[in-house]
């Protein structure tokens, strides 16, 4: 595939996913429903709800691109935002529309080479440590190698939405705005006893 047209699969993935928990008489502004949807059946309130971020995403996620399928979009200044266009707090609360969001199932084979690709399971992190850029745009992926389910959060509160949840075999991923403040940023397991038994590792910021 060519990189121009995963970007706007992806990017149109982001936002079903965003819309799933909205009313469903918002749904159909978004242009998900194949075929034209009559003017009578959208409220004035529903029109009101979609037409300013509409209209934002197109200036804002304009050459916009994505890591991997279904992760926040980067723009072209390098930040990470919301399918909305805005950019993603890491402290919100984790899945909520302001937070960087993790991936849907992805295929650990298909993942780009570069990419910081995290295992887990067996009561460690391999690698457990990776490096990334004070505020840059950042990206990992996170794989349960064992028969337990698991889930990578930061012991950081202004982290706390970025987390992945992973069941035996899966692999999902994050893309998020790293902290701007240089650092050791230590990771865990919050799935009973695995940090006690050595799944911890660290995000370092340079
Ligand atoms: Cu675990």
């Amino acid at each position: 595939m060519q990189a121009s047209n995963t970007t706007c699969v992806r990017i149109g993935f982001r936002r079903r996913t965003v819309l799933r928990g909205r009313p469903r008489s918002s749904r159909r502004v978004g242009g998900n429903t194949p075929g034209a949807v009559p003017d009578a059946s959208v409220s004035a309130a529903d029109k009101n709800l979609t037409a300013a971020p509409n209209a934002a995403d197109i200036a804002v996620l304009k050459g916009a691109k994505v890591v991997v399928p279904g992760a926040n979009p980067i723009t072209t200044d390098n930040k990470v935002v919301t399918p909305e266009g805005k950019v993603t707090n890491n402290a919100a609360t984790p899945m909520s529309s302001q937070a960087p969001h993790q991936t849907s199932f992805l295929d650990k084979a298909a993942l780009p080479a570069t990419l910081t690709q995290i295992s887990v399971g067996n009561n460690k992190f391999t690698p457990n440590e990776f490096t990334t850029k004070a505020g840059a745009p950042t990206t990992f992926s996170l794989t349960a190698v064992d028969n337990f389910s698991h889930v990578i959060t930061f012991a950081t509160s202004s982290l706390s939405a970025v987390a992945i949840l992973v069941g035996p075999g899966q692999t999902k991923a994050i893309t998020f705005n790293a902290p701007t403040i240089p650092g050791t940023y230590i990771f865990s397991c919050a799935s009973p006893d695995h940090a006690a038994n050595g799944e911890v590792g660290k995000m370092i910021v340079k």
